[in-house]
């Protein structure tokens, strides 16, 4: 379907993860929740990855993927319906930091801003150390710029992709 682009539209670059209740499943509905929101459009989906853990290692191995959106919200106002898709998604807030959860949602880019409130850091940090937000971001924008940190062909370069696996479709 065509559309008239906004002006005031803002690629925005979004991780999908998580390791509980089939995580396939869950990010495929999360990416339909998140296209269906009125101020977003989709435009982009990388393929989906497994891979082990980082931080906390006594929990399932990570499914993976990064999506590409125009959006019209502000950033935080972009956070809240994230929170929301990932409330109706199972997620419950409990329990040590980074343990396991059915759905999370990061604001890894928001066109070039950075952004470091309380509520919001962007980029992302720790987005250069992390193989499984690089290689799927690089699958959708392979000429793109972080914010603060240059080129993400340069990035990914640096990152080793120790055990990240493409997940085949279907
Ligand atoms: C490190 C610590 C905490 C890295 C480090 C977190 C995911 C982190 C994950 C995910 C995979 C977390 C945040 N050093 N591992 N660990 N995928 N989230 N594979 O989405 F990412 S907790
Ligand atoms: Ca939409
Ligand atoms: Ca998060």
């Amino acid at each position: 379907m065509l559309r008239t682009p906004d002006a005031r539209e803002v690629r925005v670059y979004i991780g999908l993860g998580g390791n509980l209740e089939q995580p396939v499943d869950r990010i495929k509905s999360a990416r339909q929740a998140i296209a269906a929101i009125p101020q977003v459009t989709e435009a982009g989906f990388s393929s989906l990855y497994r891979s082990a853990p980082m931080g906390p290692a006594n929990q399932p191995d990570y499914v993976n993927a990064a999506m590409a959106v125009d959006t019209t919200l502000a950033p935080l106002a972009l956070l809240e319906q994230l929170q929301t898709i990932e409330t109706a998604h199972g997620r419950v807030r409990l329990g040590e930091r980074w343990g396991p959860r059915t759905l999370d949602l990061d604001i890894l880019l928001y066109g070039d801003q950075n952004i470091d409130s309380e509520r919001l850091q962007v980029p992302h940090p720790g987005i250069a150390e992390r193989e499984f937000v690089l290689y799927p971001l690089m699958e959708i924008a392979p000429e793109l710029v972080v914010p603060g940190l240059g080129l993400l062909k340069h990035l990914v370069d640096a990152c080793p992709q120790r055990g990240l696996m493409e997940i085949p479709n279907e």
